[in-house]
C-alpha cells in the first residue's frame, strides 16, 4: 500500500560535455524536471520526468509537464491510498489525453517508491531477469562524415555493442557509408532520423540498405504509420519506431500494418512502466525485439531505464551509456558505468533507483521548487 503524502517538482541545470545535435534540434545545458515523491510512512524516491526545453522531439516541455503534474496529474494521486503503482497508469489515464513524459515521471516514482518500501531491487519488481544490460551510443550529427567516423571508431574501442548514428536529409547516406567503411561488417550499426524524412524520399533512404543497418529508426513522421509501411515494403533494412509509438494501441498498430519490425521503448514516451511493460509482452508474442531508448536523462532516469531493460525481451543494446558520455558529473553516486564488454549492470543488492541521489548537488543546481501537497501547494524560489 502506498500513500504518496508530497511530490517536489524541481528544476535543475546541467550541461552536457557535448552539444547533441539530432535532426528536430540541439541539446546543450539541459533543463531537467526532477521529482521526490514522499510517502505518509516516511519512504521517499527521486523521479526524473524526460520532457526537454521545446517541443520538438514530442509535443511535451518540460513547462508542460510541470504544469500537468501540478495542475492534473499530482492531485489524482496525493493523499489517496494506492494498492500499488500498478494501478497508477490507469488512474493518471482516466480523462487526461496526452502528457505522457508528466505521467511517466509520477507512474515511475510510484513503482520506485514501491520498491523502496517493499526493499526489492527496482528490476525485481519489474520483472527483470537479467543482472547486466548490453548498452549502445547514441552519436549525434556531426559536421563532417570523419568527425562521425573518429566518434564511433572511439565508442567500438570502448566497448558499446551498437552504434547508432543521427541522421537528417543532406546528413545521411555518405555519413553512414563513411562509418560502415571504417568500422567493417561485424559493428552493429544503426541510424535515427527524428521523423526527418517524408515518403517522398523513399528511394533515397533505401540507398542505406547496401550498408546492412541493424535497423532504421523513425525515418518518417510519428502519426505517418502508413508511409511507414510502405517504406518498409520498400527497405530492406528494419523500420524501428521510437516517436510514433505512444500508447500499447500504437505498438499494435505498428505490427498489424507493418509500419515497423522492431520498437524502441522509452518507458517515458508511453507514459511509464505499466505501458511499457504491455508493450513489451505483446512484442515478445509478435516476435517483435524491443530495446530501450534514452533521452539523455541524468543517473535517476537511466536507473530506471536499466531497470526495465533487464526485461527478458529487451533483447537489443539499450541508449544506455555510462554517465561519463554526458555529465562531468552526475547526480548519482556511484556514476552509471560500463564494463569493457559494454554491459551496463543491473543493481541487485540495493531496492529503489541502486544508487545515491546526491540531493547536494542537486541543489546546487536547482533553479525553481515547487512542493505538492495534499490540500495545499506551497512555492520556494
Ligand atoms: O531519438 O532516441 C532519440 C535524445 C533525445 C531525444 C531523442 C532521442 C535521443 C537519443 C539519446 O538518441 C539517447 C541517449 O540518451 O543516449
Ligand atoms: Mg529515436
Amino acid at each position: 500500500m502506498l500513500c504518496i503524502d508530497r511530490i517536489a517538482l524541481r528544476e535543475i541545470h546541467l550541461a552536457l560535455k557535448e552539444p547533441f545535435r539530432i535532426s528536430s534540434g540541439i541539446e546543450s545545458t539541459r533543463r531537467i524536471l526532477l521529482l521526490e515523491i514522499a510517502d505518509r510512512g516516511g519512504a521517499s524516491v527521486w523521479a526524473e520526468c524526460v520532457a526537454q526545453a521545446l517541443p520538438n522531439y514530442t509535443p511535451e516541455t518540460i513547462d508542460t509537464a510541470w504544469l500537468a503534474i501540478r495542475e492534473w496529474l499530482a492531485p489524482r494521486l496525493l493523499g489517496r491510498s494506492l494498492d500499488g503503482p500498478d494501478i497508477v497508469h490507469d488512474l493518471l489515464a482516466e480523462n487526461i489525453r496526452g502528457h505522457n513524459m508528466a505521467k511517466a515521471a509520477l507512474e515511475m516514482g510510484a513503482w520506485g517508491l514501491a520498491s523502496e518500501m517493499q526493499r526489492v531491487p527496482l528490476s525485481k519488481l519489474l520483472g527483470g531477469t537479467r543482472d547486466r544490460v548490453p548498452t549502445g551510443i547514441s552519436l549525434g550529427i556531426q559536421s563532417a562524415p570523419e568527425r562521425l567516423v573518429e566518434r564511433a571508431r572511439a565508442a567500438v574501442d570502448a566497448g558499446y555493442r551498437k552504434i547508432k548514428l543521427k541522421i537528417q536529409p543532406t546528413q545521411d547516406v555518405d555519413y553512414v557509408r563513411a562509418v560502415r567503411r571504417a568500422l567493417g561488417d561485424d559493428v552493429e550499426i544503426m541510424a535515427d532520423a527524428n521523423a526527418a524524412y517524408t515518403i517522398a524520399d523513399a528511394e533515397h533512404l533505401a540507398q542505406l540498405d547496401e550498408f546492412h543497418l541493424i535497423m532504421l529508426e523513425q525515418p518518417l513522421g510519428a502519426d505517418d504509420l502508413l508511409q511507414l509501411a510502405e517504406l518498409q515494403r520498400r527497405m530492406k533494412t528494419p523500420l524501428c519506431l521510437d516517436e510514433s509509438i505512444t500508447d500499447l494501441n500504437r505498438a499494435r498498430s505498428m505490427i498489424e500494418l507493418g509500419s515497423g519490425r522492431i520498437i524502441n521503448i522509452k518507458p517515458g514516451r508511453v507514459g511509464g512502466f505499466t505501458a511499457s511493460k504491455a508493450i513489451h509482452d505483446l512484442c515478445e508474442k509478435a516476435g517483435i525485439p524491443v530495446w530501450c531508448g534514452g533521452m539523455l536523462e541524468t543517473g535517476v532516469g537511466r536507473a530506471y531505464n536499466v531497470a526495465l531493460a533487464s526485461l527478458p525481451n529487451f533483447s537489443l543494446p539499450g541508449d544506455l551509456s555510462p554517465s561519463a558520455r554526458y555529465w562531468r558529473q552526475d547526480v548519482v553516486s556511484p556514476e552509471w558505468t560500463m564494463d569493457a564488454e559494454g554491459m551496463v549492470h543491473v543493481p541487485q543488492d540495493k531496492p529503489g533507483l541502486g544508487v545515491t541521489v546526491d540531493a547536494e548537488f542537486i541543489e546546487s543546481l536547482t533553479t525553481r521548487v515547487e512542493t505538492l501537497r495534499g490540500t495545499s501547494t506551497q512555492v520556494a524560489v
